[in-house]
């Protein structure tokens, strides 16, 4: 059988999922949806000569020949158009955030509770990272975990971004790796952010969880490069993601590694997994990565973040 897949959205994180997807044994991308039109047409011509290109994200939503959709489409978007895949009975890829509000994630679980079967992952695609991996293998063998330290530098030129979108764009993938890797979930937060005029710089964010250990998570926008870093600390011992592997160049007098400027770089394979684990769960009914369920646990991570930066004070996470 041939899974039919449409793709809403042909930005940069929506032409990511066509190029991974168009490669798949299988996987047909259908119709690429884009508001712009020749977004749209640059989308559905990297899918394949046979991809129709539209306009109306809600018409690819509710497409009767489709099987599955990936959402990619503006963060605000992401709710109303998984709420109708979901009705419309298709698989679906929502890309990070599932919603932008708390109240919008429980809507999307609670539509997919009412389906007839799970049909929701979310794009919270570190935990397919072999360096990701490697330390949540590793973490086995140490006993229980005290502290994870989580960084996340970005070079985002958009400079202004909100402290909303900064945490649900940006914190929530260290969000969910911390649950990932803990196994637990958060129980209260303590936030810090460093502004620089109206852009936010730096983010500190303290986590306690349920299981008793600790998580921090720095972030920092606009740096020398794209750059994440997980360290495990646990009763008998510590792990530390590996960086990808890069050669180590000398030239000029200097010895350099490239470390690259964006999350598609960093994450080549993690996005590439991502679509062949998404799709052959798809195929086998079952949702295998990240839950709806694990979108709106993060989305309550970050209510409480926000809250606690803006009052200064420790927020409980509510359902946490
Ligand atoms: C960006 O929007 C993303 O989608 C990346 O996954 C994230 O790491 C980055 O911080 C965001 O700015």
């Amino acid at each position: 059988m041939t899974l039919r897949v449409g793709v809403i959205g042909a930005g940069g994180m929506g032409r990511e999922h066509i190029t991974n997807l168009a490669v798949l044994e299988g996987v047909e991308v259908h119709i690429v949806a884009d508001v712009v039109v020749a977004g749209a047409e640059a989308g559905a011509a990297l899918a394949g000569p046979s991809a129709a290109a539209v306009t109306d994200p809600m018409a690819v939503a509710t497409h009767p020949d489709l099987d599955a959709v990936v959402i990619a489409s503006p963060d605000d978007t992401h709710a109303e158009l998984a709420i109708a895949a979901i009705e419309a009975g298709l698989a679906v890829l929502c890309e990070k955030p599932l919603a932008v509000t708390v109240a919008d994630a429980e809507r999307v679980v609670a539509a997919e509770a009412a389906a007839p079967s799970s049909l929701v992952q979310v794009g919270l695609m570190r935990v397919y990272d072999p360096a990701h991996q490697q330390v949540a293998d590793a973490m086995m063998q140490l006993g229980p975990l005290h502290h994870l330290r989580l960084v996340h530098r970005n070079t985002n030129a958009q400079w202004e971004r909100s402290l909303e979108t900064v945490f649900s764009q940006s914190l929530i993938h260290d969000i969910h790796s911390a649950r990932w890797f803990s196994g637990s979930e958060f129980g209260s937060v303590v936030a810090q952010v460093v502004r620089t005029g109206a852009r936010i710089n730096y983010v500190n964010l303290l986590g306690e969880l349920a299981s008793g250990a600790t998580v921090s998570i720095e972030f920092a926008e606009a740096t020398y490069g794209y750059d994440v870093e997980v360290e495990a600390t646990c009763e008998h011992g510590m792990a530390i993601a590996a960086q990808p592997a890069q050669p180590v160049v000398r030239r000029d007098g200097r010895a350099h590694r490239h470390i690259g400027d964006d999350w598609f770089g960093r994450f080549t394979d993690a996005y590439r997994t991502e679509a062949a684990e998404w799709t052959s769960g798809v195929l086998a009914g079952e949702v295998r990565g990240p839950t709806a369920t694990d979108g709106l646990a993060a989305q309550r991570v970050v209510a409480a973040a926000i809250e606690s930066a803006e009052t200064g004070a420790r927020v409980t996470v509510i359902g946490g």
